[in-house]
């Protein structure tokens, strides 16, 4: 074996076990929608730094529409590279939602990302405000069964907090998450559903965290052991 060619092994081994430390290539996504599941063609979808964006730098998406009976401002969602990596995914959905309607339709807002690789543990919390304590807030967290951005059902939901209600609200729900692929996109969401007019605002945060996985170590060492013998295997020619 050449010696090139146990340098390129080495390195290919190195780069496997520092594989979760590589930063995520992905487009994070923000979408309003009129249901649960975002069907039926009508509802709002803005890419990271794609038209109705205002916010120029990557990872993070802000926007303002009027849709569904209710004033929207996205104030942001943000994922990697602005909040989180690839290796510590963390999404953040910040809102004010306002209404003038005497019977307002309940209203969905989602951030998404791709290209996560560490499961371990999550952590979702969501906090906000109720204009006169009216209706409800549900946070929800969905992913690690695709890697496609807005991927979400119930079969893949991950968490939920509330619904929450009250003139301030928050709630946060944890536990294990193992993603079924590798990488996996993670997506949030919050259901505003007030029963009068005014005010609802609010930040929903997800949070993974990697648990070390014994394999990691092992190829680690695995690639130390490789790059001692190739070291001393050049002393003993040298
Ligand atoms: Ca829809
Ligand atoms: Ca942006």
């Amino acid at each position: 074996m050449t010696r090139a060619r146990q340098f390129l092994q080495v390195a290919a081994l190195l780069a496997l076990a520092a594989g979760t430390m590589n930063p995520a290539h992905a487009t994070a996504f923000a979408a309003i929608c009129n249901d649960l599941g975002c069907k039926g063609g009508d509802d709002i979808i803005i890419q990271d730094n794609g038209a109705g964006d205002t916010i120029g730098s990557l990872g993070a998406i802000s926007f303002a529409t009027s849709a569904f009976g209710y004033s929207l401002v996205v104030d942001t969602v943000q994922s990697t590279p602005a909040i989180g990596s690839a290796s510590a995914p963390q999404l953040d959905l910040a809102f004010t939602a306002t209404t003038d309607s005497a019977t307002p339709s309940t209203i969905f807002l989602f951030g998404s990302d791709t290209d996560f690789l560490t499961s371990g543990t999550f952590d979702l919390a969501l906090g906000g405000t109720n204009s006169g304590a009216s209706g409800t807030v549900t946070g929800r967290a969905w992913g690690g069964t695709s890697d496609t951005a807005l991927q979400f059902s119930g079969a893949n939901l991950i968490a939920a907090a509330g619904p929450l209600s009250g003139t301030t609200f928050s709630a946060n729900a944890a536990g294990p998450f193992t993603a079924q692929i590798d990488p996996f996109s993670l997506t949030i969401g919050v259901a505003v559903s007030r029963s009068s007019p005014g005010t609802s605002t609010g930040d929903l945060n997800l949070q993974v965290a990697a648990v070390p996985e014994p394999e990691t170590y092992a190829l680690m060492l695995a690639g130390f052991a490789v790059l001692g013998f190739v070291a001393r295997r050049r002393k003993a020619a040298a």
